[in-house]
């Protein structure tokens, strides 16, 4: 919340989303915070309402536009295999946020757009702003004002947006309207000029990262962001990537170059956090954190000389790249911290790989779990389904590979990001979704060579495989196959529901969802997939994920 004695010159938003989950943790809005860092520097005062640092969340009646979801999510589940049945607000609300914004008195409000399929909650936030804070202007940026900026200006409560990297921007911006001089200076600041036309210039971005201050992370409420009640530090360590993934949109095609800071103004950012108290975790959020051996052994060098051997656990959630892996550096990753690898494998389909303009990592990927396994690390290998021309029997046997592999399953539903090669692909395919906010993974947005049906299936298998080898780790024999019954007597025990369900599931590869008061139903699923799952699975060694 932000108190009249708050005041600020410049508020930042990080604005609510909503969809049927979030993954709360890793909502930290981090380029909010190195925008807080230089208009700080430059002697203004910030303020910043992270309106995702709360645990609120509203029910919402499912979008018209989104009910044709209803036959895959729509009966609530609270089984371990369940997936979502709840349209959700996440955060506060925008009459909150409203409220805040004018006690703020701030004369220039930025907003945060990072993320296309939430586009329209954040222009409702600039709307709210704009309602009860009428004198001030608004900003948006992120990447869906750089891939979109028209889109965003057609909304009359955005006065400004902004294409890229907004650290060269914002305080430039704020001067420009105490002085009253001029705009078109100002890269990458998209405005309307006084014909009415729009000022839109290419993204921007910053080329010395080394140069910029740190991120101001004392404005953001820590605590919500706390791992096992520790504190967490979330940063990145470079920006971009020079890879080429035809489904990624900051990749080597996007308007953002790879760019790394020196290891010395990383450590200067774990050292300032460290000044603020001990740390329990580290998420590094880098796209491509492993790629240069050398750069990297020495940022965990850096790490391991600050904390021995009883430090932070570090964790690259944002994935890493296993042919950029080899055993000198997960020594070094777990001499530093890390204890589980999340590693994106992609697919295990030649054909498929080659769409994605990916390198085949398949035996890079063995040889990282051979030596997470000797190290004692975890792991989780992530793999895409539902791409264009990619089919549900490859990412059946996508899940299968990882069925005999020591790692958890992490199947994403692909999502046409915009700005990358496969949304390009999509638009002439003619299979985009018909809105921005139809384009989530939640909203399972592209259906071509795999049908939505077979892609909430899926899902659910993966669930399903990951609870298997849960069992696994814990060195739980299988529940023998046995014919289901109607109801479950104690479905809050999730352990025992999902014993339950998985012996049924055995015994005749029907996946079913267990509602609050124990009733047991049928999942709408694509049965020759559950029953290829169940034959291919039986064929060979389930293996656990070492968790
Ligand atoms: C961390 C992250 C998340 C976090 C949330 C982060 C947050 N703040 O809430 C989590 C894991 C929850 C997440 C989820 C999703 N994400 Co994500 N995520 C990222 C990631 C990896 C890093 C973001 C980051 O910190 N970058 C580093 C900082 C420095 O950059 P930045 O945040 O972009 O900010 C800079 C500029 O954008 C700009 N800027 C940003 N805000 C503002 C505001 C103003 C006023 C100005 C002037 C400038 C400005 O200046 C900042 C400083 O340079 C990015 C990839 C990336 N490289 O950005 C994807 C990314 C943002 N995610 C993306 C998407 C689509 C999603 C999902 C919606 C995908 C899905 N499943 O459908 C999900 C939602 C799942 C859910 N419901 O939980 C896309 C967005 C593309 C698009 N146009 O939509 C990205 C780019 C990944 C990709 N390649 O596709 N994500
Ligand atoms: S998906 Fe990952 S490896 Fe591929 S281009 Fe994007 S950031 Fe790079």
């Amino acid at each position: 919340m932000i108190h009249p004695h708050d005041r600020a010159d410049v508020l930042l938003i990080q604005p609510p989303i909503e969809d049927f989950y979030l993954t709360r943790k890793r909502t930290f809005p981090y380029g909010l915070a190195c925008l807080a860092g230089v208009l700080k520097a430059e002697g203004f005062k910030v303020a910043l309402l992270d309106a995702l640092s709360v645990p609120k969340t509203r029910t919402l009646v499912l979008p018209v536009a989104m009910t044709y979801l209803l036959p895959f999510y729509g009966r609530p589940d609270t089984s371990p295999f369940g997936l979502f049945h709840r349209f959700q607000h996440f955060g506060y609300s925008y009459g909150h946020i409203g409220k805040a914004a004018k006690a703020s008195g701030a004369f220039l409000v930025g907003i945060s757009s990072l993320f296309t399929p939430y586009a329209e909650q954040a222009l409702k936030t600039a709307q709210a702003v704009k309602e009860n804070h009428p004198g001030c202007k608004i900003v948006m940026g992120g990447h869906h004002p750089t891939v979109w900026p028209r889109a965003v200006m057609a909304h009359p409560a955005v006065d400004f947006a902004v294409r890229g990297e907004g650290e060269a921007v914002i305080a430039r911006l704020a001067r420009v309207l105490k002085s009253g001089t001029d705009l078109a200076a100002i890269p990458g600041l998209v405005y309307r000029k006084p014909d009415g036309q729009l000022h839109c210039p290419a993204p921007v971005i910053g080329e010395h990262l080394d140069q910029l201050p740190l991120p101001a992370r004392d404005l953001i409420p820590q605590r919500f962001y706390h791992r096992g009640g520790q504190a967490t530090l979330t940063l990145t360590a470079s920006r971009g990537c020079p890879l080429h993934c035809s489904y990624c949109s900051v990749g080597a095609g996007s308007y953002l170059r790879y760019r790394k800071r020196s290891v010395a103004h990383v450590l200067k950012e774990l050292d300032s956090a460290l000044k603020q108290g001990a740390l329990g975790f580290i998420d590094l959020e880098d796209e491509n954190l492993s790629l240069d051996k050398a750069w990297f052994l020495a940022l965990l060098q850096g790490i391991r000389e600050r904390f021995g051997n009883d430090g932070p656990e570090l964790r690259a959630m944002n994935g890493l790249f296993p042919p950029s892996l080899d055993l000198e550096t997960i020594k070094a990753m777990q001499a530093a911290g890390f204890k589980t690898l999340n590693l994106s494998l992609g697919t295990t389909s030649c054909a498929q790989l080659q769409r994605f303009q990916r390198t085949d990592g398949r035996a890079a990927f063995d040889k990282v779990l051979g030596w997470a396994e000797k190290h004692d690390l975890s792991a989780v290998g992530y793999v895409i389904a539902g791409a264009p021309f990619q089919s549900a029997r490859q990412s059946l046997a996508d899940l299968i590979h990882l069925a005999r592999r020591r790692v958890l399953a992490g199947l994403s539903i692909f999502y046409p990001a915009a700005g990358s090669k496969d949304y390009d692909l999509c638009h002439r395919l003619g299979i985009l979704p018909a809105s921005h906010g139809l384009t989530g993974a939640t909203a399972l947005p592209v259906a071509h060579a795999t049908s939505r049906m077979e892609a909430v299936t899926l899902l659910r298998l993966a669930r399903l495989l990951n609870f298997m080898k849960q069992m696994v780790d814990c060195r739980m024999p299988l529940p023998a196959p046995a014919m289901a019954e109607k109801r479950v007597a104690n479905p809050k025990d999730r352990v025992e529901t999902g014993l339950r369900l998985l012996s049924w599931f055995l015994k005749d590869g029907r996946l079913r969802g267990v509602t609050l008061d124990g009733e047991v139903y049928c999942h709408r699923v694509s049965e020759s997939l559950t029953r290829e799952f169940c034959s291919s699975l039986s064929q060979g060694v389930l293996r656990g994920s070492g968790m």
